[in-house]
């Protein structure tokens, strides 16, 4: 009995690591738009165009907030959490220097280069750690 529980327990963290890897797949594939297999500064710069409502060239925690609510309401304390791991610098918006800093977390080889192992390892973390902030998990 004690053993099928443990089993149970060990099959449900297995499951939710493979549904984070996924999660963090997905999401890289969409960041990757020219599909080489890494990510590049452009191409995290693009991945935040869409959170920039006045086209400022920054991410002001109200855009931000307001796309989650507006297409996943259901990840509003998500979104609140990762607007802190975005907004490196804490000014309250998320521009150049910003993605540079995501962009070297990112980095954990230090290479220049995110690969897909090493965005999807990070980003699988990531969701791992707020799992008790989104239904996945
Ligand atoms: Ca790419
Ligand atoms: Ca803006
Ligand atoms: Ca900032």
């Amino acid at each position: 009995m004690k053993l099928l529980v443990i089993l149970v327990l060990w099959m449900t963290e297995v499951y939710c690591v493979s549904d984070f890897t996924q999660m963090a797949t997905e999401l890289f594939t969409t960041t990757d738009l020219n599909g080489d297999l890494e990510v590049s500064r452009t191409e995290i710069e693009s991945s935040f165009t869409k959170y920039d409502e006045n086209g400022d060239g920054r991410v002001s925690r109200v855009e931000f907030m307001d796309f989650v609510d507006r297409y996943t309401p259901d990840l509003h304390d998500l979104g609140r959490e990762l607007y802190i791991d975005y907004d490196s610098n804490q000014d309250h918006h998320i521009d150049l220097a910003d993605f540079e800093a995501y962009f070297n977390k990112l980095d954990t080889s230090g290479d220049g280069r995110v690969t897909k192992d090493e965005f999807v390892n990070y980003w699988s973390k990531l969701m791992a750690a707020t799992a008790h902030l989104h239904p996945v998990g």
